[in-house]
């Protein structure tokens, strides 16, 4: 007998895969489709874990799927622009493109490794050319659609880096680099048009039937539909007013300001003429603009002195001011302050001395003393002092109020949406030009296809901060496509969420000399499942959902959702080791031992003992993470896959023990060993009913397997296989005869290939096959051999159970009694007493009465 040697079969297998070219996309006209994918990876240098994880599941779904008899797409890339390859080129003084390229080439060997059933040859990462080309190639086509444009926006700018932030950069108000300051500046940013679809992203939601509901929650939040009212204040001493977005109608009684934002263009002409308003305007530019630092931060406002009528109360005047929480591009960058149920109007009022009017009535509360302090109330109550709105409740009162509004003419009800257009302009240099150029004359204009790709330089420092594109003494300076005059090319590169947005339909047809073979994109799409981290379940994939939107209405695609199938897999989680002197201490490095029920660490390579900390997510900062290259050396990668896959539900989080996976690595021999130990000559079967108890238990697993596989429930499916191989192991072969082990062995085969490819292989060369196992049709079960022919029936008696039966399937009452009658356990507990009844719950229960 050999000993299963994974460092042995795995790159053999591999080869043979290789060779045979078995993973690369087939079109069989008589196949259904399933496109399968997994989120890209970012190359940053290594996989960790949480990939193995990741891409054994997408290859478990392949490799089911295409022995179920689909026509897979299984592909890969890589996600290759973005910060860390410029942050690396500062710091190391390499170039991005190296970096990058590098990484990729080595993570490409890692994931090969890995045995996944990719078809490489469809493989791109989106720095190359010819990927960023295609989309600048769309790029132009949506600003011909007007789904991009240019404008003015507010940016957190660093002032020391000279750099635009993303709100994720900016940490305390600060610069996550350079630790300054950070400003809001005003820029010309590119923008794509996400709100035109607003609606249409959050009704697509609905047919997601297939993604995680928490998904879909989230999205629908982030897009954030609300409906109110837009209506304007009148000036008091003046034509024309303010016009405000308010989704508390119902609370207009209980106005107490207006507010509006410091770029509003009432409060830009009132600091015209207002010094101090002007300075204050310029003091609030600096902060945060995220909602969390709007909501947290400080109020600051400024009296206009500018006044406007209240609509409901004849005579009374509001004050208009100018506050730092009211931003310009949200409804109509104004709004009313009713301080008594909005925390930000409260503390603003309670700051500057307001007033304060209660007009919700908490159930119970007295209307007389009702009062609210510090802590405005938002919940649910009845109105009142609000004069016609009075006694209604908070929604029939917006209605009467928004009605009102619109009889007097000052406004009509609005649907508004949170969701702000997408600004996809960076400064930075490794991402793709925005293909367009500027000429004094014509204005903006597309770099025309025949010109395309825009190609980044190649040569540029990143020794000063700042935009190398900017700062090249040649790449901008160019021709006007249209008049011939020189002109600047857009030195802004796109947001790198714009090259993950669409991947998933270039791999269609990766080499199609169009951004997508609509033939292709056709066929393939929707991504039958994809799959990644929770982590991406608004922005990518809000992004990708909107840009197909806009592909579909461009004419290049046909479909509208990317992914009709979604799955958010966990995290892997490790226990953490820190010495005494407070260093966290990497698993490889620790050894850990059981003295008397405790369980104690040392660290290998000093003799330290370790103190254990929590488990938690793997990461470099806590050093909790494994690589995956010395698990790979040391277990084999079946044993990697067959453990990331086993340990939870694929939705929770996997905690890595070097106990679990050496339990994955006996599984794999013991399944080698069932083989192995198939004699070569035949063996007659001498127990009918000992061959039948194995097949049938064979047959049982398949119907398990596959429907676990089928609704990824994949821990329960392989829990099964470890049941199947110990009944395959108890099963003697002297009494079922080598013609039923040899069918179990078939089928068993079978189940492991997609968990455990490369043993599969070997399993099934051992049965015989000259062919591949990848190319082997799924193991079909005979549904009278897997149904259950058996039940366990609990006996009562006098209500108290007393004993189990096996009852089979299909037994009548007459046959059930006489049975229970038969049974010794049961016999005893009716000795010397007289049965008075029995009844009878056929599949149920049964019960004696005796006295
Ligand atoms: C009066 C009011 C009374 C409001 C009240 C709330 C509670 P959502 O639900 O997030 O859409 N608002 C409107 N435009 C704003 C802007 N540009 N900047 C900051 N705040 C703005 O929020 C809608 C509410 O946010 C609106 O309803 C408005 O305040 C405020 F008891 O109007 B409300
Ligand atoms: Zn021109």
């Amino acid at each position: 007998m050999a000993r299963y040697n994974p460092k042995e079969t795995e790159p053999r297998q591999l080869q043979r895969w290789d060779d045979a070219n078995v993973f690369l996309t087939r079109q069989d006209a008589d196949k259904p489709k399933y496109y399968v994918l997994e989120m890209f990876p970012y190359p940053s240098g290594r996989i960790h874990m949480g990939h193995v994880r990741n891409y054994a599941m997408g290859d478990l779904v392949a490799r089911f799927k295409r022995a179920r008899g689909f026509n897979v797409l299984h592909p890969m890339g890589w996600d290759a622009f973005g910060m860390p390859a410029e942050n690396a080129a500062m710091e190391r003084k390499i170039h991005p493109r190296g970096w990058t390229y590098d990484n990729i080439a080595n993570m490409r060997g890692e994931l090969k490794r890995l045995g996944l059933s990719i078809d490489w040859s469809r493989e791109f990462a989106t720095c190359d050319p010819a990927y960023y080309g295609q989309q600048q190639k769309w790029f132009n086509t949506l600003l011909k659609n007007d789904l991009v444009y240019r404008r003015e926006s507010q940016v957190n700018w660093d002032p020391v880096d000279m750099t635009v932030l993303a709100n994720e950069q900016v940490i305390d108000g600060k610069g996550w680099r350079s630790g300054a300051v950070v400003e809001k500046k005003k820029l010309t940013q590119w923008f794509m048009r996400i709100t035109r679809f607003a609606d249409d992203l959050i009704e697509g939601l609905t047919e997601l039937e297939r993604w995680p509901e928490k998904v879909r929650l989230m999205q629908s939040n982030w897009i954030g539909k609300s409906r109110g009212l837009k209506m304007t204040f009148p000036f008091a001493d003046k034509d024309g007013g303010v016009e405000v977005y308010t989704t508390r109608p119902d609370t207009l009684f209980g106005a107490s300001f207006i507010a509006i934002a410091a770029d509003h263009p009432l409060a830009q002409e009132a600091a015209a003429a207002n010094p101090e308003l002007a300075a204050f305007i310029k003091s609030i530019a600096k902060g945060g603009t995220t909602q969390a630092e709007i909501d947290t931060g400080e109020k600051l406002g400024f009296n206009t002195g500018i006044k406007v009528k209240h609509p409901f109360k004849p005579g009374d005047t509001l004050d208009v001011w100018v506050a730092n929480f009211v931003l310009m591009d949200y409804g109509t960058g104004a709004i009313f302050g009713c301080p008594a149920h909005d925390q930000r109007d409260l503390d603003f009022a309670r700051k500057y001395d307001l007033s304060v009017t209660e007009v919700v009535l908490p159930q119970g509360a007295n209307p007389e003393d009702f009062k609210v302090g510090f802590e405005a109330y938002t919940g649910p109550g009845h109105i009142f002092n609000s004069a016609f709105l009075d006694g209604l409740d908070i929604e029939a009162a917006k209605d009467a109020a928004i009605e009102k509004i619109e009889q007097m003419g000052l406004g009509e009800g609005a649907t508004v949406f949170r969701l702000r257009d997408w600004g996809v302009s960076r400064q930075r240099y490794w991402g793709c030009p925005i293909p367009v150029i500027h000429c004094d004359d014509c204005g903006v204009v597309p770099v025309p296809d025949e010109q395309l790709p825009v190609v980044l330089p190649e040569d540029v420092t990143f020794d000063i901060p700042g935009n190398p594109l900017e700062r090249h003494p040649t790449w901008k300076h160019t021709k006007c496509p249209h008049c011939g005059k020189d002109a600047t090319r857009e030195t802004d590169t796109l947001d790198t969420f714009v090259d993950s947005s669409w991947y998933f339909a270039r791999f269609t047809d990766p080499k199609s000399p169009t951004p997508i073979n609509k033939q292709a994109a056709d066929y393939w799409l929707p991504v039958d499942q994809y799959i990644g981290g929770i982590e991406h379940a608004v922005l990518h994939l809000l992004y990708a959902r909107f840009i197909t939107r806009a592909l579909n209405h461009c004419g290049y695609l046909e479909v509208k959702e990317p992914f009709a199938g979604l799955f958010t897999q966990g995290m892997l989680t490790h226990e953490t080791y820190k010495t005494a002197a407070g260093h966290w201490v990497e698993p490889a490095d620790v050894e850990v031992s059981t003295e008397g029920g405790v369980r104690k660490a040392v660290q290998v390579s000093t003799g330290e003992a370790l103190s254990i900390g929590d488990i938690e997510k793997m990461s470099k900062s806590k050093k909790n993470t494994v690589a995956p290259e010395d698990i790979f050396d040391t277990y084999g990668v079946d044993s990697a896959r067959l453990f990331v896959l086993s340990d939870s539900p694929p939705e929770r989080d996997v905690q890595w023990s070097t106990s679990g996976v050496e339990g994955s690595w006996r599984f794999t021999h013991r399944v080698w060993d069932q083989f192995d130990s198939l004699p070569e000559g035949e063996i007659a079967c001498t127990d009918e009913a000992a061959a039948a108890d194995l097949l049938k238990a064979a047959h049982k697993a398949v119907k398990f397997v596959t429907e676990g596989f089928e609704s990824f429930r994949f821990n329960a499916a392989i829990a099964r296989l470890y049941e199947f191989v110990t009944i395959v192991r108890n099963a003697d072969i002297a009494k079922t005869g080598s013609k039923a082990r040899r069918e179990a062995l078939t089928l068993l085969a079978g189940l492991i290939a997609p968990v455990t490819p490369h043993l599969a292989e070997e399993c099934w060369t051992r049965l015989g096959h000259d062919g591949l196992i990848a190319n082997a049709a799924w193991p079909k079960f005979d549904p009278a051999l897997a149904q259950d022919d058996a039940y366990l029936m609990p006996v009562q008696v006098n209500g108290k159970k007393r004993g189990e039966i096996s009852i089979p399937v299909g037994a009548s009452e007459e046959q059930i009694r006489e049975m229970a009658l038969a049974d010794e356990g049961v016999k005893r507990h009716l000795d010397g007493v007289s049965i008075r009844k029995i009844i009878i719950v056929p599949n149920r229960i049964l019960n004696f009465v005796v006295g």
